[in-house]
């Protein structure tokens, strides 16, 4: 049973507690200041953050990845200090902290449903399926705010040929770890555990989704999903599953986790549509992290090729 309502709430609210990770921006912009006094921000603006510079074991090898954005990198500590990761906290600034002895080691995955392999995987040898690329992405949440982050991985679809599945798996699972003891978030019932998302498979094949293992040259820090997440580019934050365990080939569309929490809010698709409003704001506009003048919402967050998945498709109605 839910106790309560996830504590999504709109971009203007929480940005400008946002911009205290830019501690030296905090002090010196009178603008950015005065929007905080506005707000009533606390003292613990002024805290600094828990990491700073990526200090993971470094991933060799990388080639760089066409579909990388030339945008500005979001600096490390904001993409590192600002997380959704409810099974740490609903609160942004805590998951840095409440992740930082999560076990990512042994770790495997489960690949089932319809799939010729079913198979359990151990993670270091997902990561070896093929060489890793960096992938520089926009990524934006649907409370507003956005990233561009130095992924580091290889198509999802390159897990998915090696699983072979079945012509009836029409859909992608991916179940996050279930594990009270480690992860305190799951001890309330804000969603229901363990996180579920999902994918058509043609989206799951799609060049541009991403098995996701790292960022900015390192393996991936806990609070961004370590070991292993999804990076899908196009959709709202919120359809990239973290610390997953479970890839499931089904038939029928899965009900990810924030529909069945809020059907009239969150759909299965959550492509980013700047037309289309969330019933509690607007989506036409983000906030990047660090930044403080809002830049407008691109359809598809600017991943056009992808358009072509969703060709006769009511993108209203298909949210
Ligand atoms: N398991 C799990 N995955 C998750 C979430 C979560 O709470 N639990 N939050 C989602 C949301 S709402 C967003 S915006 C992104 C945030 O990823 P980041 O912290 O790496 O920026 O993770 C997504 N994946
Ligand atoms: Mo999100």
């Amino acid at each position: 049973m839910l106790i309560g309502k996830p504590a999504e709430i709109p971009s203007s609210e929480i940005t400008p507690k946002a911009t205290y990770l830019n501690r030296r921006n905090f002090i010196a912009g009178a603008a950015t200041a005065g929007a905080a006094a506005l707000t009533g921000a606390a003292f613990r603006d002024f805290a600094e953050p828990t990491v700073t510079a990526q200090a993971n074991p470094k991933i060799e090898g990388l080639r760089k990845s066409p579909f990388s954005t030339t945008e500005t990198e979001t600096p490390y500590k904001d993409v590192t200090n600002y997380n959704n990761f409810y099974e740490f906290s609903t609160d942004k600034y805590e998951p840095a902290e409440a992740a930082k002895n999560f076990k990512t080691r042994p770790w495997t995955v489960t690949i089932d449903g319809d799939v010729k392999k079913k198979q359990v995987l151990d993670v270091d040898a997902i990561m070896k399926m093929a060489p890793p690329e960096e992938r520089i992405y926009r990524h934006r949440c649907v409370e507003g705010w956005s990233i561009v982050v130095p992924w580091i991985g290889f198509s999802l679809s390159e897990l998915i040929k090696r699983a072979d599945p079945l012509p009836k798996a029409k859909f992608v699972e991916f179940t996050t770890l279930y594990d009270p003891k480690q992860m305190p978030g799951q001890r309330v019932n804000v969603l229901k555990w363990p996180y579920v998302e999902g994918l058509r498979m043609d989206e799951a094949m799609h060049p541009l989704a991403l098995l996701c293992f790292g960022m900015y040259g390192g393996v991936l820090p806990n609070q961004d999903g370590a070991p292993l997440r999804v990076v899908i580019p196009w959709k709202y934050g919120f359809k990239s599953a973290k610390s997953i365990v479970r890839i499931r080939f089904t038939g029928s569309q899965p009900l990810n986790t924030w529909q069945e929490s809020a059907p009239n809010e969150y759909g299965f698709y959550s492509n980013v549509n700047p037309n289309v409003d969330h019933p509690r704001w607007s989506q036409a506009k983000e906030r990047r992290l660090g930044e403080f003048i809002k830049r407008p919402t691109l359809m598809f967050n600017g991943y056009d090729q992808v358009a072509s998945l969703y060709s006769g498709m009511d993108l209203k109605k298909n949210f």
